[in-house]
């Protein structure tokens, strides 16, 4: 006998619940806002977040690609823009989120060209971020949607990096925290659209489970990432470490 599906109500808190395993938990993200991080573990992480902040546009045009229903993609188009501005509209932050990410860059002393070379985006970053975009370009539309809802967590652990770095690290220049701050509104827009598509989009219980198992692959590709910074810039582990010193792992295969 199949379960009763959850109540809409009910399947909100299942999937709010999921927070308790949100990468703000994960001891990199705790070292970076408790001031425990050092200057290259800043520096690493935002080089490496910045091949998943490139992504986002792509992962956001193959749920457009899939989606045949107007209402849908004139709301969902605007995480494209938001990322990657609005040509013409030269207000600060109207540059779109990656120009805000390489700003961020510059104001921790990375260089912006080598940034967007993207070298320095390590194997397991990378993995987990084309897992979510290879995700997103096969599953249906509504189940790619409904992977971005670990932006359900997202205000607060962007809210922790303007609280605390300025605090922390005062050699970060200040003009950098645009990205987070414009995240605290667009979250929490993007997330009452995903959750009005989730929640009208899966009635049965076994659907909400796989629901639930698609939101734990997201919170999985998170976790990685950090996981793969932890190897090389706490443990100072990268990629053949016992055989080299130099960054020897390969860059994107353009397939
Ligand atoms: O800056 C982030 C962002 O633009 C997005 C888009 C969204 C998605 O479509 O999956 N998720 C997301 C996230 C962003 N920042 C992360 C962070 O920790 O700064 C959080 C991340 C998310 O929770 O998925």
């Amino acid at each position: 006998m199949s379960q009763a599906a959850m109540t809409p109500a009910e399947f909100e808190q299942a999937l709010r619940a999921k927070g308790a395993l949100y990468h703000i938990h994960h001891p990199y993200h705790r070292a970076m806002y408790e001031g425990r991080a050092t200057r290259e573990q800043i520096q690493g992480w935002v080089a490496n977040r910045f091949y998943y902040q490139v992504n986002i546009p792509l992962k956001d045009a193959a749920i457009m690609a899939n989606c045949p229903d107007r209402e849908t993609r004139r709301e969902w188009i605007q995480r494209i823009l938001d990322h990657d501005g609005v040509p013409g509209v030269a207000t600060s932050g109207e540059e779109g989120g990656i120009e805000a990410w390489l700003r961020l860059a510059e104001a921790v002393g990375l260089d912006r060209e080598q940034v967007l070379s993207q070298e320095l985006v390590l194997p397991g970053v990378r993995f987990a971020v084309d897992a979510y975009v290879n995700f997103a370009r096969r599953a249906s539309w509504q189940e790619a949607a409904s992977s971005s809802l670990t932006e359900l967590f997202a205000p607060t652990i962007h809210q922790s990096r303007l609280d605390a770095w300025p605090q922390h690290y005062p050699w970060i220049d200040a003009a950098g925290y645009d990205y987070f701050r414009n995240r605290l509104s667009q979250a929490r827009r993007d997330v009452e659209h995903g959750l009005r598509i989730t929640l009208e989009h899966y009635r049965t219980r076994e659907a909400q489970e796989r629901m639930l198992n698609i939101l734990q692959f997201k919170l999985d590709v998170l976790w990685s990432m950090l996981d793969a910074m932890s190897m090389a810039y706490e443990l100072e582990r990268p990629p053949y470490h016992t055989v080299t010193a130099e960054c020897v792992w390969h860059r994107g295969i353009a397939l």
